[in-house]
């Protein structure tokens, strides 16, 4: 560890042990992670972290949306806990840090707090948070969203995977409903620490990063439909084929973002789906999901105007009809200025000069710091990978962010 030696040292063994062993379970084809959410996957990780937990001698809860709360009792339990967490969920092809990093790390720090048979004076809550990613349930950030009252029970519980299984079927197969109730418990702050899943920090060679707050996002699910025919007697001219409106519509829409003036408009097609596809018919419709962001919430509006003029033009254009929901939106949310100045101090108290920066990626963070003083910390993401089997952050890095995380909530639980 760099620098002054901190009040307690975190194990990195141990931690980088754990995130291997939760590696196990839910493996991906090539090295990564798929657990996709309230898959028995993902209760399987949940269980395995309840076994470390309960070994720690730890009592937890979970709510009716499967949110994890894992108490750590203080030396005045009647004071707001301080929380960590993140998710365990992760994409089809995520990988072995995206999520898990935070809580194997706030469990690394419940660990350390016993090995030195430290008792906090306020309480601690590990949380881990239902369906951060969004990728089998949209939108993400359902768990946390649902518990801050920012996301309604109804879009959470009857939302639907590609089978048309609902999350509130989903979390009753894994048998992750708990009877807490949503937002019952009053936190004192929320801290989370999470790969960078970008190229920042790895670019400017710094082992950290102090985030201070999440860009603005929105997602669309839009849905063309035009008339199928055959491949070879259909003369161009006769054809309203939706395909041709939805490249048209992409290719429009990437030189917008393109010609953003900060450069900072980011632009995904991640999922395009013909229905009933076949090399020699046209296709008759298409469904596409657009992820629109921005650090500026003005700029994600008028970006967002725009998704809505360039896809009536290109649907009309190949005389199509058009259908465009607009599924979420998360505008720009900043984290705490005190919990950002504790984070800078704890990490020179470490030895280092720790950069502050935005967050490309949505993360639970975004809705606790809605209810709670909330703040998060970086550490680098190996060629800016992420969300992909390849996802890789070196053990000291790991190692870094956990100790950083540990002496910042050492010093809040004792405020
Ligand atoms: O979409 C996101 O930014 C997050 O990974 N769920
Ligand atoms: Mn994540
Ligand atoms: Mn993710
Ligand atoms: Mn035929």
């Amino acid at each position: 560890m760099p620098g002054a030696t901190p009040r307690v040292s975190i194990d990195s063994d141990r931690l980088w042990n754990s995130l291997m062993r939760m590696a196990e379970i839910g493996p991906s084809p090539n090295g990564g992670s798929r657990r996709l959410a309230m898959t028995q996957e993902d209760a399987a990780g949940r269980r395995l972290l309840l076994d470390w937990v309960e070994a720690l001698g730890c009592t937890w809860q979970r709510d009716k949306a499967g949110n994890l709360f894992i108490h750590r009792p203080g030396r005045e339990n009647r004071l707001p806990a301080v929380s960590l967490g993140s998710h365990l969920d992760t994409q089809p092809l995520g990988g072995r840090f995206d999520g898990v990093l935070g809580v194997l790390a706030g469990l690394e720090v419940f660990r350390t707090l016993a090995d030195n048979d430290i008792t906090t004076r306020r309480p601690l809550s590990l949380i881990v948070w239902t369906n951060e990613e969004g990728s089998r349930f949209a939108p993400a950030m359902g768990g946390s969203g649902v518990w801050t009252g920012r996301l309604d029970e109804d879009t959470f519980f009857t939302a639907t995977d590609s089978q048309g299984v609902s999350l509130r079927e989903a979390i009753q197969a894994c048998d992750e409903a708990g009877d807490l109730p949503l937002g019952e418990q009053d936190l004192d702050a929320y801290f989370e620490l999470h790969i960078e899943q970008g190229p920042v920090l790895e670019e400017q060679g710094d082992p950290l990063g102090i985030v201070t707050g999440v860009q603005g996002i929105r997602w669309y699910d839009l849905s063309l439909r035009g008339q199928s025919a055959h491949a070879g007697p259909t003369p161009m001219s006769y054809r309203h084929d939706p395909l041709m409106a939805a490249t048209a519509l992409i290719q429009a829409l990437k030189e917008e973002v393109l010609a953003d003036p900060e450069g900072a408009a980011r632009l995904t097609v991640g999922d395009f789906q013909v229905v009933e596809p076949s090399r020699n018919v046209i296709p008759g419709e298409i469904h596409l999901q657009l992820d629109l962001r921005h650090t500026d919430d003005e700029r994600l509006a008028a970006l967002d105007a725009t998704v809505e003029r360039l896809a009536r033009t290109a649907a009309e254009a190949e005389g199509v009809t058009l259908s465009l929901e607009r599924r979420w939106h998360s505008p720009v949310t900043p984290f705490d200025d005190t919990l950002i100045a504790s984070l800078v101090e704890a990490a020179e108290a470490l030895g280092l000069e720790a950069p502050t920066m935005m967050s490309g990626a949505g993360h639970d963070a975004v809705h606790l710091s809605h209810v709670t003083p909330t703040v998060m910390i970086f550490v680098p993401s190996r060629d800016g990978i992420s969300h992909n089997e390849a996802e890789y952050t070196e053990p000291e890095h790991c190692a870094l962010g956990t100790q950083l995380l540990c002496d910042a909530v050492l010093a809040r639980a004792e405020r």
